[in-house]
């Protein structure tokens, strides 16, 4: 007899920032991230979720900082980053939260505390470690909160201005496909780097970025990568490379509008239809007012792009179907409003926004998931609850309002003052990974009298906090995965125990919240598998029906996924705009593209002006601080890891160079200072010194050098300002500066540094050894 084909049982998948996978068990240990079947291109760092699941580094038991516990709260600050820890139970540790959050509450105030605790924790909806955080708080009084994120605080803020929504930052925008079908040319303002695209917040359940690359090659379209680094486009590419100074592009932009409006190769009507302010703009380029037209030899001084270079540029964007892409990273640097907005005005002059594979667009190579065939559909989500509090900072002005309380500061046109902050909450980020000026962070960090930080690992912000409670991952407990930029939603099952005394946020917090009589009003009454139901059947109530069929929730949690068909047409960014004006104008005052904006130029903000404006950078290449240090250091984001997460597993170890991290530079730059290939070398700059390994490449341009992000923060003497750090943190050199009083963002970019071969004993890497108990 034939047997019957039984029905395999749906896989238990768990899900990640950068992919959906199934855990692969052996010995109640996870051994394998295997790559979700529906996933064409998965990313290579699943690999290294078993080795940062189980690594010495977790957080085993709730610790208190042994000075903290000795003296109390407010005592021997001076010593964080160098104490020891002392083990508690969690009843102890919970005590003394609870004791801390009492008396700052009584005694200064609710928005004493800071909750802002920016940072991208792990995916899964319900276990959002910052949301759960500001639920507990909101229902204790409140906190100050942040605005805003360290990817693209200046553009947020500036295209919230000038084209009235976050759309065209965020996404969806111009699909790949509608490229593919209709462009002729890709110019790629930083790339399309698929490093990047591994990611994408909340997680990816199909990376499709390269699978459209190759599309749109196959198609015809030709590919410029303007970029410092080469291999920002993928060699399949073939793009033509052009390698202007970091921090040139607005420059090099306002050049390509001028040579198109002298040339008479500009969109009139565009410009006067569907645009405010192009005449002020034009003055502006033309140099009515500053007697210093933005021509094609006035940008060559700044880019090192020659003339000649930029006017062809110019001409073969107007003989063709061009869509602009702006990756995130040019508006992550002092003035990155300006990039975001002269390419907005560019493409405007060009005239080509809305139609199909024309205009501009913002990180296609930053995140995966911003031009897909994106469907309309909800997204479970945990409700942030209500903050009775309404002081904020930008989120990047952290060691600001630590270092300046009660001063005042501008964001937005609104004129604001810090808070005094007496207790800092940290629970799914690290400020010690992505805060630019370290050394400056650690002197900010000595003013509050109490630190508190969640997190699965002892990462350097663990290690400079007071309490630190141990956090499960996604794999020790239940959840939902879902994305805005993914058509998966994902059953995430835990595979294994929690870790050590490891506890979830969300009952870390219920627990907290039992010492203040909240606990009810907290979980609502619901466990957790009852809030999986809750948020998912809101998100499918939503739903809309044409576009899929939700299943009730408990046949999606036995189905293990849902997928949700591809739009049927792609998407074009301000279709509908131009097709009717006067029906779909945009959220703007005016109603159109602001190209010069009243309500900025209001501001008087003379760090951004009421147009697109070339504003030299506090430091770049051109500036006089190059001669001391010349050269530019970009942090890009890790293809190894993402941000600070899994640098002490697999796929970023073996990337290390003498156990520092890689620091990318020109043969010519390195062949002048004496450098080899695999040499350590010692990078500074007036705020501080790292030691990273020497990769030479002729891939990135002479005077330019890259250190991804991420390293783990490894100081020679832990807690002291100034130390050298061993391991390769570049935020010890970066600049702490708001891009401008318009968006306050960060302007990590913004760097100049020196770089030497270190002699002697290169010092042992420590970052990923538990600090003392
Ligand atoms: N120089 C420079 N600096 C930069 C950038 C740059 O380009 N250059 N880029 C910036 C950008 S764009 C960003 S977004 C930031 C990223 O900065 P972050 O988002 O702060 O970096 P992560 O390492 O992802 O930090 C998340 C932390 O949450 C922890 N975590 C994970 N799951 C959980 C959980 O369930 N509960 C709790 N409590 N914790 C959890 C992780 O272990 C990790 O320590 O960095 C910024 N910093
Ligand atoms: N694997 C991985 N992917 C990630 C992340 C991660 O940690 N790991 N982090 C994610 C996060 S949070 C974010 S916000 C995004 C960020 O995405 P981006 O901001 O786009 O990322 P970056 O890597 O900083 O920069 C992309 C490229 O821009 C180029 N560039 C830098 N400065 C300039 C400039 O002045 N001019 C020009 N023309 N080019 C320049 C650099 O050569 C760089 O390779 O990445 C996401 N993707
Ligand atoms: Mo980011």
């Amino acid at each position: 007899m034939k047997s019957e084909k039984k029905p395999r049982p749906a896989p238990a998948l768990n899900h990640s920032h950068w992919g959906t996978f199934e855990p692969v068990m052996l010995d109640g240990r996870v051994t394998e991230a295997r790559p979700f079947a529906r996933d064409p291109d998965p990313s290579p760092l699943l690999s290294s979720i078993p080795d940062a699941l189980h690594h010495a580094s977790r957080v085993a038991q709730p610790a208190v900082r042994a000075g903290f516990l000795e003296h109390g709260p407010g005592s021997t600050r001076d010593r964080r980053g160098s104490d020891r820890y002392v083990p508690v139970t969690w009843d102890r540790a919970l005590d003394l939260i609870a004791d801390e959050l009492k008396r700052v509450i009584r005694d200064r105030g609710n928005h004493a505390i800071y909750a802002g605790s920016y940072g991208w924790a792990s995916a899964g909806r319900f276990h959002h470690a910052r949301t759960q955080l500001q639920r507990f708080l909101g229902g204790i009084g409140g906190f100050t909160g942040a605005r805003d994120t360290y990817s693209n605080a200046a553009g947020a803020v500036l295209v919230k201005n000038v084209l009235g929504s976050l759309h065209a930052m965020n996404g969806p925008g111009t699909s790949w496909k509608s490229i593919a079908d209709h462009a002729d040319l890709v110019v790629m303002f930083g790339g399309v780097p698929t490093r990047n695209t591994q990611v994408t917040p909340g997680g990816v359940g199909e990376h499709t970025t390269r699978g459209w690359l190759e599309k749109v090659k196959a198609a015809g379209v030709e590919f410029c990568n303007i970029s410092p680094m080469r291999d920002d486009a993928a060699s399949f590419l073939d793009a033509e490379w052009i390698a202007p100074r970091p921090h040139s592009d607005t420059a090099l932009m306002l050049a390509l509008a001028h040579t198109l409006i002298v040339e008479g190769l500009h969109d009139a009507d565009f410009l006067a239809r569907y645009c405010t302010g192009f005449n002020r703009f034009r003055e502006y380029l033309l140099g009515t007012g500053d007697g210093l037209p933005k021509s094609a030899e006035w940008a060559a001084g700044l880019s090192e792009i020659s003339a000649d270079k930029i006017r062809g540029l110019a001409r073969k964007m107007a003989a063709s179907r061009t869509f602009i892409n702006v990756n995130w990273s040019l508006q992550r640097g002092d003035h990155g409003e300006q990039p975001v907005w002269a390419a907005i005005a560019l493409a405007a002059v060009l005239g080509q926004v809305g139609l199909p594979g024309g205009g501009f667009g913002f990180g296609y190579g930053s995140m995966e998931g911003l031009a897909t065939m994106l469907p309309d559909m909800p997204v479970p989500t945990l409700p942030p609850g209500r903050n009775p509090v309404r002081s904020f900072i930008p989120v990047a002005r952290i060691a600001d309002l630590l270092l300046n309380p009660l001063q005042p500061f501008q964001y937005n046109g609104q004129d604001l003052v810090y808070p005094d902050i007496d207790l800092v909450y940290w629970c799914g980020g690290n400020p010690f990974h992505h805060h630019q000026d370290l050394n400056r962070l650690i002197r900010a960090w000595r003013r509050p009298s109490t630190i508190v930080v969640h997190d699965p690992w002892w990462t350097a912000t663990a290690r400079h906090a007071d309490i630190v409670l141990p956090s499960t991952t996604t794999l020790e407990r239940d959840d939902i995965g879902a994305s805005a930029r993914d058509r998966f939603i994902i059953a995430m099952k835990h595979a294994i125990a929690p870790v050590g005394d490891a506890r979830d946020d969300f009952a870390i917090f219920s627990d907290l919240a039992d010492r203040f009589g909240t606990r009810e009003s907290f979980t609502e009454g619901r466990t957790t598998i009852q809030w999986l139901r809750h948020i998912y059947e809101a998100a499918r109530e939503h739903a809309n029906r044409h576009v899929a069929e939700w299943p009730a929730f408990d046949e999606f949690w036995s189905r293990g996924y849902l997928e949700i068909p591809e739009a049927s047409t792609p998407h074009i960014l301000f279709e509908e705009f131009r097709m009717n004006l006067d029906a779909n104008p945009l959220p703007t005052p005016s109603g159109r593209i602001e190209i010069f904006s009243e309500k900025i130029a209001s501001y008087h903000y003379d760090d951004c002006p009421g147009h697109p404006t070339w504003l030299e950078p506090a430091e770049w290449l051109g500036s006089d601080a190059a001669r001391k240090f010349p050269l530019h250091l970009l942090t890009t984001q890790p293809s190894t890891r993402l941000h600070g997460q899994m640098d002490m597993a697999s796929v970023s170890q073996k990337s290390k160079v003498a156990g520092r991290e890689p620091m990318r530079m020109n043969r010519n730059d390195a062949a002048a200072r004496g450098i080899r290939d695999g040499d350590i070398v010692r990078v500074f700059n007036d705020r501080g010194a790292i030691l990273a390994g020497a990769v030479l490449t002729d891939d990135i341009r002479p005077g330019v050098i890259q250190i991804s992000t991420g390293a783990w923060y490894d100081p020679l003497e832990p807690g002291t300002i100034g130390t050298l750090d061993k391991h390769g943190n570049p935020n010890v050199l970066t600049l702490d500066k708001g891009t401008s009083r318009l968006a306050q963002g960060p302007s990590a970019q913004t760097t100049l540094v020196q770089v030497e071969k270190f002699e002697g004993d290169p010092p042992p890497i420590s970052a990923f050894n538990p600090p003392l108990l």
